[in-house]
């Protein structure tokens, strides 16, 4: 599995910094749906679970976290420790976000408005549903 990460670049001045991020520019889909996520502890593992057709860009805009990423067969983590740097989770990918520094703050850019049938909470249907596709794509 290979993680997808953007770098966005800042327009910054003697004032600080500004990301500016356009769909289908920028961010690789029409945006639906913003979420943020804060006031996470430092001990709490959020996510677990994957979606069936959701894609998403998670960029720390401030302090840091870390994401797993899973597709059934390898596990990354990546550390989001930058406003500029956007990770991208496509469809059918187990995410975990963790270690949660004090006063972080993730946002999330989404593909889809919020649907819970598009989530996959259980590991093990998880796994049963990428190893289906991937023996339907080696028929
Ligand atoms: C994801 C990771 C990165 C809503 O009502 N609307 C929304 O758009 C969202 C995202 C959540 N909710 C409600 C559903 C739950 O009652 O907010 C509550 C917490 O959601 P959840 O437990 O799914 O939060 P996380 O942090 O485990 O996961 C979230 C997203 O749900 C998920 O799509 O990929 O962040």
């Amino acid at each position: 599995m290979e993680i997808k990460t953007y770098r966005f670049p800042p327009h910054g001045d003697d004032r600080g910094q500004l990301v500016a991020l356009e769909a289908l520019e920028d961010i690789p889909f029409e945006i639906k749906r913003v979420y943020y996520i804060y006031d996470t502890l430092p001990d709490v593992v959020r996510g677990k679970h994957a979606h069936r057709c959701l894609e998403q860009i998670l960029i720390c805009v401030h302090g840091s976290c870390k994401v797993a990423l899973e597709d059934g067969q390898t596990r990354q983590e990546i550390c989001l420790d930058d406003p500029t740097l956007g990770l991208y989770i496509s469809n059918d990918t187990w995410r975990e976000m963790y270690d949660f520094s004090e006063g972080a703050v993730l946002l999330v850019l989404a593909s889809e408005h919020y649907d819970e049938a598009d989530y996959i909470r259980e590991y093990t249907k998880f796994l049963e549903m990428v190893q289906g596709k991937r023996e339907e794509r080696h028929l």
